[in-house]
């Protein structure tokens, strides 16, 4: 309850002073007690927002896009933190930090050492991520090792200086007389793809940059010589990219030797099967079993959960019940396993919706959003807001759709905080809804319980009429509705924010020893499920 600001309760307190010893020494034992995220166990209660789209990286380019101004992302995103604050966001994901050339996404990286990019120099780098973290928010890096970028060609790598042998034998630059690296003999080459037990055949080559080779441990040592980079930067957290092309065991590796407190990986979006078995294959404890090995592991992003909730937009709620269980990831328990405790939930990224290429007109395939703006948008966040898995918010969404979404989607968070949902949260689906027509659930919070119905209105489905008492209205909008019962039923409440985060002294790669030049940047495992 220490994250709970409640003005009742704190009056009473205020009168005994061993009281207020005892609360707070339960916060603190709370404290402690959090997990330190992803990486260290269940009931992930954290909300992210991705501070970025497809467009971000065409701000303070005037030259170029003198539609979007002469302020670059970084600075955006800076002058955000304290409404990120107020909104209760907790992680922020922000774009890919390396160098990619002068104007770029960035998911193609050149230097990996080097920080400054499209978003930004590094001064403005830092400042951002300083900003964010003096407002309690916890950066997270979007990490691209995949593959890479040549510094002027297609494998010149500069910072660090990485030789043919950091490619995959197989990747097309071998093959191609332009790549000037073309039939290097097979010895200087790096080893992969490699086969892995959940996926079949090999890992994912990628034709449009070079496949890095993680078999090798110099590139495994300036990955982590990065990642330790990042951290004294002030990122907490990391956001794989394409996790796919390459085995997860390594996932397993950098996390081990970096210890963020969240991750995620983008797996082949359509593949829930693989995705389970990648994300059993990051834990990076070794020793456990059962549910206790997914502890460690890394989460992943519910696509299926996203291609899913689709269906609010034709008002086919019913569809929300799945098999019986919601829908996606977070409603999957192949093996008996809590798959939600690792789901991170969303309904746009900066790969899906509406985007545009460089001249302004759509890209193909990107003519319109998944959820328009309007009743679409909104049903799709008072679903994921208050449901497991560690839900994700669209930048565009927060901040750019209106005030009035803003305000719902502010409210849900709270919402989701004041009833202490979280990724693990179980969910009572509600049969008589579903025979009227829409989507109701119970779910369940560490400090109360959360109803929500989407579609319809109060006479489809209310918590009353499955018999919940002692509810109070905390958030709605059209055609959806958001109670929360808590014990001793008080007024509605505002979640805390989280306190400020310290920010580290910046090192950079140079100056960081790699401690573990051993069995730390092996796999310590196979990669058998
Ligand atoms: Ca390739």
């Amino acid at each position: 309850m220490c994250s709970i600001t409640n003005a009742t309760n704190f009056e009473r307190l205020k009168h005994s002073r061993l009281t207020v010893i005892a609360f707070i020494f339960t916060c603190l034992l709370l404290a402690i007690a959090r997990p330190l995220g992803a990486q260290a166990g269940f009931g992930d209660d954290r909300v992210m927002l991705q501070g970025f789209y497809y467009e971000s990286y065409r701000y303070g380019h005037p030259e170029k896009f003198p539609d979007k101004g002469d302020k670059v992302w970084y600075e955006v995103v800076r002058s955000q933190a304290a409404a990120m604050a107020n909104a209760n966001f907790d992680l922020v994901w922000l774009p890919p930090p390396s160098y990619a050339g002068p104007v770029s996404v960035g998911y193609n990286p050149k230097q990996y050492f080097r920080l400054d990019n499209s978003y930004g120099s590094l001064k403005q780098h830092r400042a951002a991520l300083v900003a964010l973290l003096q407002n309690g928010l916890e950066p997270v890096a979007d990490i691209v090792v995949n593959h890479r970028d040549g510094t002027n060609g297609w494998a010149d790598f500069q910072n660090p200086a990485w030789g043919t042998w950091a490619i995959c034998a197989d990747d097309e630059a071998f093959r191609n007389s332009a790549s000037g690296i073309a039939n290097t003999p097979m010895a200087q080459r790096g080893v992969c793809e490699e086969h892995v037990a959940y996926r079949p055949g090999t890992t994912y080559a990628y034709d449009a940059f070079r496949d890095i080779a993680h078999t090798d441990v110099r590139v495994r040592r300036d990955i982590v010589r990065y990642l330790l980079q990042l951290q004294s930067l002030g990122y907490r957290g990391w956001r794989y990219d394409m996790v796919h092309g390459y085995g997860a065991q390594w996932i397993a590796v950098y996390n081990g030797a970096t210890k963020p407190t969240f991750s995620v990986g983008e797996y082949d979006w359509d593949k829930q099967g693989e995705q389970r078995g990648w994300v059993w294959n990051t834990a990076s404890a070794s020793g456990e079993t059962g549910a206790e090995h997914l502890k460690s592991a890394s989460d992943v992003f519910d696509f299926e959960t996203q291609f899913s909730l689709k269906a609010i937009n034709s008002s086919d709620y019913t569809k929300l019940y799945g098999f019986g269980n919601g829908i996606g990831l977070v409603g999957d328990t192949t093996d008996g396993l809590p798959w939600r405790e690792r789901s991170v939930t969303f309904a746009e990224n900066h790969d899906t919706g509406y985007r545009t290429k460089e001249d302004g007109t759509p890209e193909p395939g990107h003519e319109s959003d998944s959820f328009a703006n309007n009743w679409q948008v909104e049903q799709a966040y008072a679903f994921l807001l208050t449901h497991p898995g560690v839900p994700c918010v669209y930048w565009k969404h927060y901040f750019e759709w209106g005030q009035d979404l803003q305000n719902k989607i502010r409210a849900l968070i709270n919402a989701r905080k004041v009833a202490g949902v979280n990724s693990g949260s179980a969910t009572f689906l509600q049969d008589n809804a579903r025979q009227a027509g829409v989507y109701a659930a119970r779910v369940v919070g560490t400090h109360g319980d959360l109803y929500i119905r989407v579609g319809g209105d109060d006479d489809q489905w209310q918590p009353s009429a499955s018999g919940y008492t002692d509810y109070r209205e905390y958030a709605e909008g059209a055609g959806w509705k958001v109670w929360v019962k808590l014990p001793g039923n008080p007024a509605v409440v505002t979640a805390s924010h989280h306190a400020p985060f310290p920010a580290p002294q910046y090192r950079s790669a140079n100056r960081l020893k790699v401690p573990f030049e051993g069995a730390a940047l092996h796999s310590a495992r196979s990669a058998a499920m």
